[in-house]
């Protein structure tokens, strides 16, 4: 069913979007939320901002959790779209290591490599540097358009099977299809499915990389739900998707990145896959992903989870020392909100990513500045809402922690850093 919010549309999830099931068991309900990359001009301060449910269910038949709501993709990625990936120096690492590794493995030299959701090319260029056919598919115009300002080719356009099928015809099948951080977004998981087999050669890899649900859930990342994230995988409901359909998960590798990763191998069926796809589901098993009680006490470390973030900036606050935040980052949009944050409790966010600067967050209003914020108003505390980063982002304000400045890592519990 399509329903409208402050003119926006969305649609009830009423079957399972990988097995058909109706048996969906909610487990978790974040509120009505604005959507987390949707920033707010200082001019539009006073239009309404559509909200739309924020709930997450599990298809009691194969497992898959999800959303329950699906937001039109087109009013999520169709125009501007906020986050670039190269503005975080890791996840640039990140790719060109990631470009190193499917490269070799998969023999990708000379040969033809289409990535969906190629963002700002932060991919395609470690890929085309080490001699792929690196082609991107890329919904948002702006970050498309930087892209092929780049010379790294991008069609920008939504990727489905009609697109999969042209780009087979004018160039050839595909020796790659590489997806990072994009199968979550999609609804219709099916015509992804059916676009690899018309593109894909018949040795063809689909390489596909995505936050991992037993990493979520373990560490509650409950902030890595929001709106664009209509999935959250774990080998079973993928091995289910890609069985259906001819196809086989041959390899699965562990990624650090975005709080923890999956990184799977998807082939033509046929293809016996490697020990690593059995021991993480034997390892899901064990952590007991497929039973309820995982996720009803996940729902509960969630509220815990809140309350020591809400406790410890009421504490600080009320000492009268200040409290800014680094990483102005779709997850911490789902935190902010769910903890009820205002300026009263985070008087601004500091980013490295120049779109967003000067802009407000969704919902809670908070004003976006440079980085360079942090170490003019040297704030007494600063809270990681890019909290993947850790490392990184206190490697690069040490001199803001010699200076007498703590860090606030808000999840599992909210903790002060260096304690
Ligand atoms: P980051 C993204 O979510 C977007 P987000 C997307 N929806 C997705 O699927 C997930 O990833 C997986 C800034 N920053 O990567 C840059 C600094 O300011 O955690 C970014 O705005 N200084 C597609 O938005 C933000 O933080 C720094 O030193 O939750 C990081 O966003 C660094 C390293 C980053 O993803």
């Amino acid at each position: 069913m399509t329903r409208v919010s402050g003119g926006s549309a969305y649609r009830s999830v009423e079957a399972c979007r990988i097995c058909g099931s109706s048996e969906l068991w909610a487990f978790l309900s974040l509120g009505q939320t604005p959507l987390a990359n949707t920033l707010v001009r200082p001019l539009a301060l006073s239009s309404p901002e559509p909200r739309y449910p924020l709930e997450v269910i599990r298809c009691v038949a194969c497992g898959l959790v999800q959303l329950s709501v699906v937001v039109d993709p087109r009013i999520l990625f169709g125009s501007d779209y906020a986050y670039t990936t190269s503005a975080s120096a890791p996840m640039v690492s990140h790719f060109d290591r990631y470009a190193d590794e499917i490269v070799t493995k998969l023999g990708l030299a000379g040969q033809l490599v289409v990535e969906i959701g190629s963002n700002d090319g932060v991919l395609l260029r470690p890929l085309a540097q080490r001699g792929a056919r690196a082609l991107g598919v890329e919904p948002a115009t702006n970050v498309a358009r930087a892209a092929n300002a780049e010379g790294l080719e991008t069609l920008n356009e939504f990727f489905g099977e009609d697109v999969a099928r042209r780009i087979a015809a004018e160039r050839g099948p595909a020796k790659a299809v590489v997806a990072n951080n994009v199968l979550a977004h999609i609804d219709d998981l099916g015509a992804v499915v059916r676009s690899l087999d018309a593109l894909l050669a018949s040795d063809g890899v689909f390489v596909a990389e995505f936050p991992y649900l037993g990493d979520l859930v373990e560490h509650v990342e409950y902030d890595t739900i929001y709106h664009e994230h209509l999935s959250y995988f774990s080998i079973g409901p993928l091995q289910r998707l890609f069985g259906d359909a001819g196809f086989a998960v041959v390899d699965v590798e562990r990624q650090g990145v975005h709080g923890g990763s999956l990184r799977i191998f998807v082939a033509r069926a046929g293809r016996a896959p490697s020990a690593s796809v059995r021991v993480l589901a034997d390892a899901e098993r064990r952590a007991g992903l497929h039973e309820r009680a995982a996720y009803e006490r996940f729902a509960l470390r969630v509220t815990e989870s809140r309350d020591s973030l809400r406790g410890l900036l009421a504490g600080i606050r009320a000492e009268g020392r200040s409290v800014a935040a680094i990483g102005a980052t779709a997850k911490g949009n789902t935190l902010l909100n769910y903890c009820g944050f205002t300026t009263a409790d985070i008087a601004y966010i500091a980013d490295s990513t120049p779109v967003k600067q000067g802009m407000l967050t969704p919902g809670a209003r908070i004003p976006i500045r440079p980085e360079s914020a942090l170490r003019e108003d040297h704030p007494d505390f600063t809270v990681l809402l890019a909290w993947n980063y850790t490392d990184a982002i206190t490697r690069k304000f040490a001199d803001y922690v010699w200076g007498g400045g703590r860090f606030v890592h808000p999840i599992p519990l909210a903790r002060i850093m260096p304690s």
